[in-house]
């Protein structure tokens, strides 16, 4: 029977034991897939002998020892070839040169190694496979001089992983010759001599690293010919020199680290019009001086920066308020003067702020104690005077550090610092009477603003009153619709109303026929309200990101009762909920991708920003849940049912008007921007707010609080984190790492909408430029 077994799929289960010598016989196999498990043993020195038709043999993740055996060879159409994660060890067989359709090798992480030069044999053996894309052999010991003939690899090699493997030498000085590279990995050897000048050829790097490595002089002028670098990092080595304007040329770059080398002179100034620079800006642990340019602000997406113990002068830029994805600012140990800028009170997400060991003067500025995400606040060794605030951060004596500031009072007890003169205090109250009528002039001012952009739109509103454009649809057209709202047509069923498929015949400018007829259950308390709510909501707004009205139906049904309907356009990917929350039995489920979460996310925004903003009036959506996303055919996100919607409208006098929506109406948009935080942590999580797990005063924010202290994976959907561990076998592990930083902002962002207190939540405005940073990492 096994004698014709093609496929033996068995990867990913908790197998252990050793692979029964049988399977070695079965000379049918194509495709043998094995890894993740806990399987253990060698592979039998003659076992490829057997195996003439295997082209993808995957072992990755288990304990398999022993050599890798020449015969691997006598496979001689094998493609694929996973090996990494395992102990294997001795010397890889230089036979795999044979191999000419091999397009894959992946033997990183085990206990190969080369201790004279032939036993890279494989390496030269290797530039006769000319499909060669992939080849990991990282986390090896080759403690010998990389072969130049690694410079005629084929030149469909994209993926080139070398890390960790204590190898000395210089990098081949050919290596440009491989032209289609895209990532390249070198870090953590024993490489010495200077960057090769055949790099600039390597036009599709997108990561280049070499880190941890003894690589000395300049970085060469023409790296501004990577164009495409997205991941580039020099980290401890022993580069020197001015940083090449022509770094500012590599417009995509993501992430940049040149920290712990002996680089000198300025930052290059084009380095701060890199709109995509993000995650990493790290320049710390050298010798550069001069100012850090008023033009960092430009780098909206900034998540870190680092450019600590450098020799920076002059004053801490105050445009760094404007990078304000900003989590973490390095800047201790250089020369920097002046005063804390009062514009870093923009930085709302900053955890991380170390300022010590510079010449920094002036008050500790109090809003740092309203930064609630600072966590770790360093202004030590500087000559800050002063009362030192007692909120927020200045809470918690072990997260922050002030000592070597000689004239700081005030404080929390824990600090042990001399009570402030009464003189300060008097200060101090002598400002409350002045700031109490300037924020009531801001908030009138506010108010003022409010009501003229309202009063243009609400004498438009009720100026129509029919369905705008659009004929009813009368109640026999609907029963035709529906085959009499058969069971079979049936998608969902609300508190208000029953929702069908129909077909109602090209109509109201649809090129489709196809819709969705909501039937109001009238007799709900509510349901006549609801109807006409929605009709109401829906009738003046016009968005790519909100479902589409066709029609509605006033009518009488053949008994005589009244008969209330909303004709939608359909939605052929139906609702978000049963994306996120599939049934357990359905195997085929399709499941939604890293991405199309965000993107879905973003459509949402939109459509939030665009009720609570640009509409005719100000709506209210009240009832933002999964089950109210709907996703067409392109998987565009619509928000519907507005069953619940309010309208802010007008009364008659200004004042009146104020108190009964301006205030309410800041109060009610924070409710959808609540919804929309919990919305994001079900995206991500896979879990229902409502979750039966949820008990005992663990809601989903905690739930996800917890997570975020250490243990993401185990809050994030099985199907996110399953598809990213697949992933991790086909791209390379710097883009797994960014989609679970992508994640964790996420998360981070969710709990940030969702917060308790109303006036911290985001505006959407706010919400869809994050958002956007997210995509746009997940898209580099
Ligand atoms: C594998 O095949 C060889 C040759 O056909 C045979 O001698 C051997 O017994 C087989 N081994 C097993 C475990 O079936
Ligand atoms: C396996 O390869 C070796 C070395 O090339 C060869 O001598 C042997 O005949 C091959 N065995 C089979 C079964 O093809
Ligand atoms: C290599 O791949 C080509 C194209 O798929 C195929 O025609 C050829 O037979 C393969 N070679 C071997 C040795 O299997
Ligand atoms: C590549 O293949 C050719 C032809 O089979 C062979 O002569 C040559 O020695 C091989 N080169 C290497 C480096 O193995
Ligand atoms: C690369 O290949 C060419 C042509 O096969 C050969 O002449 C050259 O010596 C090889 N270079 C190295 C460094 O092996
Ligand atoms: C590189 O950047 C400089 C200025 O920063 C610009 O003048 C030049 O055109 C750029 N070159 C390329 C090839 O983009
Ligand atoms: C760093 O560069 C400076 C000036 O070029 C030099 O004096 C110093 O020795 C270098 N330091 C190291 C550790 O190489
Ligand atoms: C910084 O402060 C130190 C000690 O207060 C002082 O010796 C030094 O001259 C100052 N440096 C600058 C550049 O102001
Ligand atoms: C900062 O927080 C304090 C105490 O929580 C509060 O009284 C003050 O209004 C806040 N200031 C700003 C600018 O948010
Ligand atoms: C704060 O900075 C000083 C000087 O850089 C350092 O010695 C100290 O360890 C830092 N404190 C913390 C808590 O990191
Ligand atoms: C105080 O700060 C430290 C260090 O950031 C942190 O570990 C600790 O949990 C904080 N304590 C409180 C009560 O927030
Ligand atoms: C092909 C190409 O873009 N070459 C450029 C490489 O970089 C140098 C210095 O920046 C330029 O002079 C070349 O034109």
């Amino acid at each position: 029977m096994l004698h014709r077994l093609s496929f033996l799929i068995l990867g990913s289960n908790s197998l252990t034991g050793v692979i029964p010598a049988s399977i070695w016989n079965i000379s049918s196999l194509i495709m043998f897939s094995i890894g993740d498990n806990k399987l253990r043993g060698i592979i039998p020195p003659n076992a490829f002998s057997t195996l003439p038709n295997l082209k993808r043999l995957f072992m990755e993740f288990n304990q398999f020892d022993g050599h890798i055996p020449s015969s691997i060879a006598n496979s001689s159409g094998m493609s694929l070839l996973q090996l990494s994660a395992n102990i294997f060890s001795g010397i890889f067989p230089p036979e795999i040169g044979r191999l000419r359709n091999l397009s894959r090798l992946d033997f990183a992480v085990n206990l190969l190694e080369a201790k004279e030069p032939k036993d890279l044999d494989f390496i030269t053996a290797l530039t006769n496979c000319s499909q060669l894309q992939v080849l990991a052999l990282g986390f090896n010991k080759f403690e010998v001089v990389l072969p130049s003939s690694l410079c005629n690899f084929s030149t469909s090699l994209w993926f080139l992983y070398l890390g960790h493997t204590k190898m000395p030498g210089s990098i081949p000085k050919d290596i440009g010759n491989i032209i289609n590279l895209q990532s390249l990995y070198l870090n953590n050897n024993l490489l010495t001599g200077t960057l090769p000048s055949s790099l600039n050829q390597l036009k599709n790097l997108r990561t280049f690293i070499v880190d941890e490595n003894q690589i000395h002089g300049p970085i060469p002028w023409t790296i501004g010919n990577l164009t495409e670098l997205n991941y580039f990092s020099l980290r401890k080595n022993a580069f020197s020199g001015r940083l090449p304007i022509t770094l500012g040329n590599l417009t995509q770059l993501n992430a940049l680290d040149l920290s712990g080398n002996n680089f000198t002179g300025s930052i290059p100034s084009g380095l701060f019009n890199i709109p995509t620079l993000s995650r990493i800006f790290y320049l710390s642990h050298n010798n550069l001086e001069g100012s850090i340019q008023q033009e960092i602000g430009n780098l909206k997406n900034l998540v870190e920066f680092h450019a600590e113990s450098n020799k920076f002068s002059g004053e801490i830029p105050p445009t760094l308020g404007e990078c304000q994805l900003l989590q973490s600012l390095y800047l201790q140990n250089n020369i920097l003067t002046g005063i804390i800028p009062s514009l870093l009170n923009q930085l709302k997400g900053l955890e991380n702020l170390d300022l010590s060991r510079n010449n920094l003067s002036g008050q500790i500025p109090m809003f740092l104690g309203n930064i609630s995400m600072l966590y770790h606040l360093n202004l030590s060794f500087n000559s800050f005077v002063g009362e030192v605030p007692n909120f927020g951060v200045f809470a918690n004596a072990t997260a922050i550090s002030i000592q070597g500031n000689a004239q700081l009072c005030g404080g929390i007890r824990d600090l042990h610092l001399p009570p402030c003169s009464s003189q300060v205090r008097k200060k101090r109250s002598l400002v409350i009477p002045i700031v109490v009528p300037l924020s009531a002039a801001i908030v009138i001012l506010s108010l003022l603003c409010v009501y003229l952009c309202w009063r243009k739109s609400t004498t438009e509103i009720y100026s129509t009153t029919s369905m705008q454009g659009h004929p009813l649809i009368s109640y026999p057209q609907l029963v035709r619709a529906t085959d009499g709202f058969l069971a079979k047509n049936l998608l969902g069923s609300g508190a208000f109303g029953t929702v069908f498929k129909g077909n109602i015949g090209a109509q109201a400018g649809q090129s489709t026929s196809l819709a969705a007829v909501k039937v109001l259950k009238l007799q709900t308390p509510g349901g006549l309200e609801s109807f006409i709510t929605e009709c109401e909501a829906l009738r003046n707004l016009r968005h790519r990101n909100l479902v589409k009205i066709i029609t509605a139906c006033s009518s009488i049904d053949n008994k005589g009762n009244e008969f209330k309907a909303i004709v939608y356009s359909f939605m052929p990917n139906g609702c978000l909920e049963g994306w996120l929350h599939p049934d357990t039995n359905d195997q085929l489920a399709k499941h939604l991708h890293i991405l199309q979460r965000v993107t879905i996310l973003l459509d949402v925004a939109d459509a939030l920003d665009y009720l609570h903003c640009h509409g005719h009036a100000p709506v209210l959506h009240c009832d933002l849940k999964p089950s109210n996303v709907l996703l067409d055919a392109e998987m565009v996100a619509h928000v519907g049912d507005f069953g619940l919607a309010k309208i802010l409208v007008e009364t008659n006098s200004y004042f009146q008007q104020s108190t009964k929506y301006g205030v309410g109406n800041m109060v009610s948009t924070y409710g959808d921007i609540y919804s929309y935080g919990i919305l994001v942590l079900e995206m991500v999580t896979a879990k229902r707010p409502t979750d039966s797990e949820f008990i005992g005063g663990l809601s989903i924010r905690q739930y996800v609080k917890l997570g975020l202290g250490g243990r993401v994976m185990d809050v994030i959907d099985t199907q996110l984190s399953l598809n990213l561990k697949n992933e991790l076998q086909t791209t390379d592990d710097y883009s797994y790492k960014l989609k679970i930083d992508c994640l964790i902002s996420l998360l981070r962002f969710g709990l940030s909408c969702s917060q308790e207190m109303p006036s911290s939540r985001m505006a959407t405005g706010h919400i869809i430029k994050e958002l956007h940073a997210i995509k746009e990492i997940l898209h580099s």
